[in-house]
């Protein structure tokens, strides 16, 4: 009984950790930007297993809204980053199958629990996670030109070759 009461503290405190993690503004490459800040809008059809388009080019300074849909028969994710974040990415989301509704499984037990709803925040604003048929959108500000890669990193898919390069010229 007294272990299980600890392990709930703990995992409590670990919450606003992670919180607060979830909060670092941006990355070299850009930051996340409300909607109406938006000059372009790029829409990007997610399928099993592929990007429509195939490739993305974008301007360093512009702000593009991205409307994302899901047409696969599978959950799907368009995430911003270079290819060190999808790494990491990707053994979060390998870590998280199966582990939602468990505290112990650090901090993916919050944020994941809400992935069937499109957005999950704690990667800093750059990644939507969409459930088949569902649409979601992603702004994001573009800033230093940087190899940048849009992916799914749903287990298997960036292997299977849902990725794709991101131009800032
Ligand atoms: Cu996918």
């Amino acid at each position: 009984m007294k272990h299980l009461f600890i392990g709930a503290a703990l995992a409590l405190f670990g919450l606003p950790t992670l919180a607060a993690e979830g909060h670092a503004h941006g990355f070299a490459f850009g930051e996340p930007a409300p909607a109406a800040k938006a000059t372009r809008t790029v829409e990007v059809v997610l399928k099993d297993i592929a990007f429509e388009p195939a490739s993305l080019q974008v301007k360093a300074g512009e702000t593009v809204r991205f409307v994302l849909i899901n047409q696969g028969q599978l959950p799907h994710e368009f995430n911003l980053g270079d290819k060190a974040m999808h790494v990491e990415h990707q053994k979060q989301m390998v870590a998280m199958q199966g582990k939602i509704f468990t505290a112990g499984s650090q901090h993916e037990g919050m944020d994941h629990s809400q992935m069937g709803h499109g957005e999950h925040g704690h990667d800093g604003g750059n990644t939507v996670l969409l459930q088949p048929g569902q649409r979601g959108e992603l702004t994001w500000t573009f800033r230093t030109s940087a190899p940048i890669e849009f992916a799914c990193n749903v287990p298997g898919h960036y292997q299977a070759g849902m990725v794709g390069p991101l131009t800032i010229e």
